[in-house]
């Protein structure tokens, strides 16, 4: 404690001493009995003037002061400090930032994939087919991708790891989960797998929206038959079709629907309700499975909590011109499907729990519009992951 009193001092009095030397030109008093004196002593020895005084008492006849603070150890060397442009010898990279995936990781290593050279690092990715690295197969599609390759097209699986069999994924999510940068657009898919009987076919996915990974099961207006399996050659995404993934792609966890009044093409819908998690009674079933179940099938969770809405202008009160629809995606009841036993053959409507009798027999499609007002809109869009 006393040593730390004594230095404090001192520092202070080289300080203030110091910046008496440049304004006014005097030499700096030392304070040669403070440097004498042990350095546990009390600074209260009345030849130390108080460090207020020193520019107004200056002592010419003295010599001038040692440079100041001159038994300061030197500064240690800047530190390795991961992101800051250097790379130090601590470092295989350093790019400027702590990002992963650029080459040059958060921890500044060379990231699997990547060459990075210079001081700040420029990284990229190592073209292994273009390099002949990539052990593909002769017979291979080898694709580059940042960071990786593949020996069979994007999207697909390979199944040997040379690219000699390649197969289709099952899902949007299923490639989405391989491929995380993969885009928005027609996938070919292969639910079944290469052992199930059914032939691949093409689906359109969205890869961006809430995580991505959804498969488009269909886009129907008011014509849509619940029964209908689907169709293999339509992806959904720019008229109304009813896709083959409609009875082929089961839901793993959310659902995510399109509604307006006129056809939707790409993202012209008005509302688009995103539900993650659905309620067990929808798990593992496919759209066709729940529009044809005999029992009601749940899609939110008894409070409510699992759903999104994003509206295209407006909020739920936009909506005010589809009544029981408002009701289903911004009240408290919720989205049911399937109602064959208490309802007939609508199939979308609602309930206020899932202990409850349905509630709302006026559904999609067959019920759209009644006694001149319009209950839910001409149009829906499914998606499923
Ligand atoms: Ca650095
Ligand atoms: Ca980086
Ligand atoms: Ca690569
Ligand atoms: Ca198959």
């Amino acid at each position: 404690m006393r040593t730390t009193q004594a230095l404090s001092i001192s520092g202070i009095v080289c300080l203030v001493g110091l910046t008496a030397c440049i304004l006014h030109e005097h030499p700096f008093e030392p304070p040669d009995d403070l440097a004498a004196d042990p350095p546990g002593d009390p600074p209260d020895d009345p030849s130390i003037d108080p460090p207020g005084d020193l520019p107004t008492d200056p002592s010419p006849e003295q010599p001038p002061a040692d440079p100041p603070c001159d038994d300061e150890t030197p500064m240690d060397p800047p530190p390795d400090v991961c992101g800051d442009g250097s790379v130090s010898e601590e470092e295989a990279c350093d790019d400027g930032n702590t990002a992963d995936g650029d080459g040059c990781s958060a921890s500044c290593a060379v990231e699997s994939g990547f060459r990075c050279t210079g001081s700040p690092s420029a990284c990229s990715d190592i073209d292994e087919c273009a390099e002949g690295r990539s052990g593909c197969a002769a017979s291979a599609t080898c694709t580059n991708t940042p960071g990786s390759f593949t020996c069979c097209p994007l999207s697909y699986e390979d199944r040997t790891g040379d690219g000699s069999v390649c197969h289709p994924r099952p899902s949007c999510k299923a490639i989405k989960a391989a491929e995380p940068l993969s885009a928005d657009g027609e996938y070919v898919i292969d639910p079944d797998g290469s052992d199930g009987a059914a032939s691949p076919f093409t689906v359109h996915c969205n890869m961006s929206e809430s995580g991505g990974g959804w498969t488009l099961v269909f886009n129907a207006g008011p014509g849509f038959y619940a029964a209908t399996a689907g169709d293999a050659s339509a992806t959904g995404y720019l008229s109304d079709h009813v896709n083959l993934a409609y009875s082929a792609v089961p839901i793993s966890a959310d659902i995510m629907l399109d509604a307006a009044d006129t056809p939707i093409i790409a993202e012209s819908q008005e509302v688009r309700t995103v539900i993650l998690g659905v309620h067990g009674s929808a798990q593992n079933r496919t759209v066709h499975q729940l529009m044809n179940s005999p029992a009601p099938v749940y899609l939110e969770a008894e409070d409510n909590s699992n759903l999104t809405n994003t509206f295209a202008s407006g909020r739920c009160d936009s909506l005010a011109k589809w009544m029981d629809y408002q009701d289903l995606i911004c009240g408290v009841r919720l989205i049911t499907f399937s109602d064959q036993g208490s309802c007939g053959s609508q199939t979308l409507g609602g309930s206020w729990s899932t202990t409850t009798p349905w509630e709302n027999c006026a559904g999609w499609p067959d019920l759209v519009d009644y006694n001149g007002e319009s209950f839910f809109p001409h149009r829906f869009r499914i998606w499923v992951r």
